[in-house]
């Protein structure tokens, strides 16, 4: 039974049991709406909604949208409860999130145990409350507090919840009992139905600009995004109009943003983020092993990085470096970057003091025999990566696993040098290690199962999102990365500027611009990646000649002040420098390239037709186990706007023939050698296939 209805003693009981999150299903409405309306007849003095499992209802069922809507509909269920003669109490435990906390507020008292929260996370969704939230929120707890509440969509714990009186009462002890105590003495009390929508605000108590004033901070803290600033308008609505009115403009934004591709796309991104870390094949029973202990080679940025993650995690971190002093720099720089955490209020002093003691130094791997995970963080050279797992294979315990740090060199043949490669793994981790989300999990071709299950859930123990690679040249994310270079830099070449490239980019939604990037991870490491490389690997010199110049003149970006742009030694302000344009043009004479005007549609279509295509061929060759995975590292690694879902969902609506068609025509004006559409792509097009289709079918071609 989805929803249970008991009469105890005199409180009507109404229990939710809808697995894994007790989502607003279409059976939990119309249990909900049944059990509300039975109510009305039998002896209750009141009702009492609550829910078992983990936690309250989180939600309307995200898998229903897109759907044609089923009846009864969530805000006929909440008019229900509101409309109720008998108390209606909500008893919150878990996370009472969206929908749920809606439904907590259409009743008409809300208790709760200490630990649970409350939010409402929609914006995070491309949505909005589209039941009653936005309209609720601001009559009890205020006008700027439902802003800030709704349009971040961060879940607060009970305390501030009722400091804000969103909930009424945090009681201690076993949820059932201290609900049905709190719900018999409200009876006892006389207490009444008591409906939010009752209350009214005060226009005066509104600051005029407010509205005005949040708008233009979210245009920048949500750039692009049409939901935040929708969901100042339903609070405005709130504050202005009556209870209806608003709910009507609430109503009708709700359905805008359901219905749009951000919205889709976002909700795309919630589902992508969680299927990222399911493994095709791997058996359920998998085994997997203890991390009790890390141990980190390399006290570098990445490193640090590295090692941060586990001790935030509470999980001890030995870190290695070849030398005493540059060990001392390591932990000097992980010091620093705590202490920056600190300033900025995201840690206490004592929190950053005692995760910053579950790292300790050592210059002895013999000192690294009993740890569960060593992961390697030096110099991206092949023999040095070698030389550290073949000490590791001496020194390190059996089942140990050993895993590499590496962005794009081949995890099998450092395996190779080890007697077990079957504990050897890539975790691959994205600068800066301790702030990106993304870890990319490279399977050699000998990894076992148990070091694959482990890796995937230390990776969420350490609040990563893994996603899965096979072994190829830079994996998934610096693979794609290659082809949006590639493009950027021919850009460059052939008539754009820095400037117009970034600004295409970050106006489309990007975080930041591919030059911007270049400057800020330093143009040296592409350059000495390309040192590594023979001329024929290197491909065409006017793809890298410019970047190599900057470098070969010190220009490395940031950390020299300059790069593609001029960084203020202060502040890091980046300003345009007219001497890269010459740069850029002596390049351009030197490659016989004849510079010309490129419009800004050109440059947004070559860059992401270029992710597009290289994230197909990825798939096609089973590097990737599925495209939400490419967009997962896209979104959580690189800066793609969530709201357009990541570049495999994106190229699915921009529609797979028409991208079909323009890399076509990209191959027709510049060649074979980069524009040769994926052969997985044409098959979808011919078929008539959409990505989505693939991946729900695994009887079509080239699902592996
Ligand atoms: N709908 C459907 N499935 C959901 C779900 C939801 N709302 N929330 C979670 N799941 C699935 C999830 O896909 C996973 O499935 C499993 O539950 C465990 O989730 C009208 C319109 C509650 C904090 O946005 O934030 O209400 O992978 O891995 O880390 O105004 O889930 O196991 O098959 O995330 O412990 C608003 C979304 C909806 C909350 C638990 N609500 N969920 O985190 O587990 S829109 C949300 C979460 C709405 C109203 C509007 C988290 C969690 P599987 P998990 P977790």
């Amino acid at each position: 039974m989805t929803v249970r209805y008991e009469l105890v003693n005199e409180i009507g009981v109404i229990t939710i049991d809808n697995p894994p999150v007790n989502a607003l299903s279409q059976a939990v409405r119309e249990g909900l709406k049944n059990a509300i309306e039975g109510a009305k007849f039998d002896s209750s003095k009141a009702l009492l909604i609550l829910c078992t499992g983990r936690t309250f209802i989180a939600g309307a069922d995200i898998s229903e949208f897109g759907q044609l809507p089923k009846e009864p509909s969530l805000p006929s269920v909440l008019s229900a409860i509101e409309n109720s003669e008998k108390p209606v109490i909500a008893a919150l435990h878990g996370s009472a999130l969206g929908g749920g906390f809606e439904l907590a507020l259409a009743c008409h008292y809300r208790c709760a145990i200490p630990t649970a929260e409350v939010g409402l996370p929609e914006v995070t969704l491309g949505l909005l409350p589209g039941a009653g939230g936005t309209q609720r929120v601001p009559r009890l707890a205020g006008v700027e507090a439902a802003l800030d509440l709704i349009t971040s969509g961060a879940p607060i714990v009970a305390e501030k919840a009722q400091q804000l009186s969103l909930i009424d009462k945090v009681l201690e002890g076993d949820l059932q009992e201290v609900a049905l105590g709190y719900a018999k003495a409200l009876v006892a009390s006389g207490a009444q139905p008591r409906r939010v929508r009752d209350i009214t605000i005060d226009p005066a108590t509104v600051a005029d600009d407010l509205f005005v004033s949040y708008r233009s901070k979210l245009k920048k803290r949500a750039r692009g995004q049409l939901a935040p600033q929708h969901i100042v308008s339903c609070i405005e609505a709130a504050a202005k109009g009556s209870f209806d009115q608003g709910l009507q403009t609430e109503r009708a934004l709700f359905i805008e943003c359901r219905e749009s591709e951000q919205s889709a796309a976002m909700r795309h991104m919630f589902f992508a983020e969680r299927n990222a870390s399911k493994v095709e094949g791997l058996p359920k029973e998998t085994a997997n092993r203890e991390v009790r202990s890390v141990a980190v080679i390399g006290g570098g940025t990445m490193g640090g990085g590295i090692a941060m993650c586990f001790a935030n995690a509470g999980i001890p971190v030995k870190l290695l470096e070849i030398s005493d002093e540059a060990l001392q720099r390591g932990l000097q720089l992980i010091a620093k970057n705590y202490g920056v955490s600190v300033k900025r209020g995201k840690l206490t002093e004592a929190d950053a003091a005692a995760r910053q003691r579950l790292i300790t130094g050592t210059t002895l791997y013999a000192d690294l025999a009993d740890c569960d995970l060593v992961i390697e963080a030096v110099f991206e050279s092949i023999e040095v990566k070698k030389e550290v797992f073949t000490k590791l294979d001496g020194v390190c315990k059996q089942k140990a696993i050993l895993a590499t740090n590496t962005s794009y060199l081949d995890v099998d043949a450092i395996a190779a040098v080890t007697s077990r490669p079957e504990d050897v793994i890539g975790l691959h981790f994205f600068s800066p290690a301790n702030v990106m989300k993304l870890l990319e999990i490279i399977r050699g071709d000998k990894t076992s199962d148990e070091v694959l299950a482990t890796s995937m859930s230390i990776a969420k123990k350490i609040q990563k999102v893994p996603v899965l690679s096979r072994v190829c040249f830079g994996f998934i994310g610096n693979r794609m990365l290659r082809q949006y270079t590639r493009e950027t830099q021919l850009c460059l070449i052939e008539g754009s500027s820095p400037e117009q490239i970034d600004r295409v980019m970050v106006d489309w939604g990007m975080a930041m611009g591919p030059l911007a990037v270049g400057d800020l991870a330093g143009l040296d490491i592409g350059y000495k990646a390309r040192q590594a490389l023979s001329d024929e690997e290197k491909g065409e010199p006017k793809t890298y000649c410019i970047a190599d110049t900057l470098a070969e003149m010190g220009r490395l970006g940031q950390k020299t002040g300059a790069g593609y742009y001029r960084y203020d030694p202060e502040t890091r302000a980046r300003s345009s420098d007219p001497e890269v344009l010459k740069i850029i043009e002596a390049e351009a004479h030197k490659q016989g390239v004849t510079r010309r005007e490129i419009s800004n549609d050109e440059i947004l279509k070559r860059l992401t037709l270029a992710l597009i295509n290289e994230g197909f061929k990825i798939l096609e060759e089973g590097i990737a186990q599925r495209p939400g995975d490419i967009d997962a590292v896209y979104v959580f690694g690189y800066g793609f706007p969530p709201y357009r879902g990541g570049p495999m969902f994106y190229a699915d609506q921009l529609g797979l023939k028409n991208v079909y068609e323009m890399i076509c025509a990209y191959r027709d004006k510049h060649g074979e050698l980069y524009w040769t559409p994926s052969a997985l792509l044409k098959e979808l097009v011919q078929e008539e296939i959409t990505l989505a289709q693939w991946v729900s079918d695994r009887s079509l071609p080239f699902r592996q």
